[in-house]
């Protein structure tokens, strides 16, 4: 039985825009300290970190006095950096994972290939455009930033659901269990990457 030292990794992005850290743990238990200045940004990615079993620091102080964009997209690339960084040489890990995630009436699908090959396919709608201080034109925006410093390949798709609330949580919960399925260890291929072109 092989034992995993816990995949860590810690950034900071700062620019005239947001002034971020992040420090993630991807085997961790759940527990997250997040404080983005917007509400409903940090109840998501709250769902993130638990339903994700990773520990989740997100400190930011962003230009929301203009307004939510920049802190969301910026949030985006160094979080992907960070997965990106705590996933390292991708040995042993799972590689694609999937989720179905109801919340209510919401039903949304995740489902992740760590591809080395950044791309999101969004097909998800929401029924107003606001959910507390947060646009939901944003979620998509938070994933497509994401995927491309992950520089993995992401599938969010809505099966059905009409409250906004619960359409982006169930999403962000179904992104979760994908991404925790995706990196973690398949104990049949310890040390080795799960690709036939060798690399990731
Ligand atoms: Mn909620």
């Amino acid at each position: 039985m092989t034992t995993h030292s816990p995949r860590t990794a810690l950034v900071t992005r700062r620019t005239g825009e947001t002034d971020i850290t992040i420090s993630l743990n991807l085997d961790g238990q759940g527990r997250a300290s997040v404080t983005t200045g917007i509400g409903f940004f940090d109840h998501m990615l709250d769902a993130l970190a638990r339903h994700g079993g990773l520990d989740l620091g997100i400190e930011v102080k962003g230009d929301l006095h203009i307004d939510d964009h920049h802190t969301i997209e910026d949030v985006g690339i160094a979080l992907g950096e960070a997965i990106y960084k705590a996933i390292g040489d991708k040995k042993g890990i799972e590689r694609f994972g999937q989720a179905l995630v109801p919340l209510d009436e919401a039903l949304c699908e995740a489902v992740i290939d760590i591809s080395g090959r950044p791309f999101l396919s969004w097909d998800i709608s929401f029924s107003r455009e606001m959910i507390g201080s947060m646009a939901t034109e944003m979620i998509e925006e938070f994933f497509r930033a994401l995927v491309m410093s992950a520089r993995i390949t992401v599938h969010l798709t809505e099966k059905s659901g009409k409250n906004a609330h619960h359409m982006a949580e169930s999403t962000f919960k179904a992104f979760a269990r994908a991404l925790r399925m995706a990196v973690a260890h398949d104990p049949r291929s310890a040390n080795i990457i799960p690709s036939t072109k060798g690399v990731l």
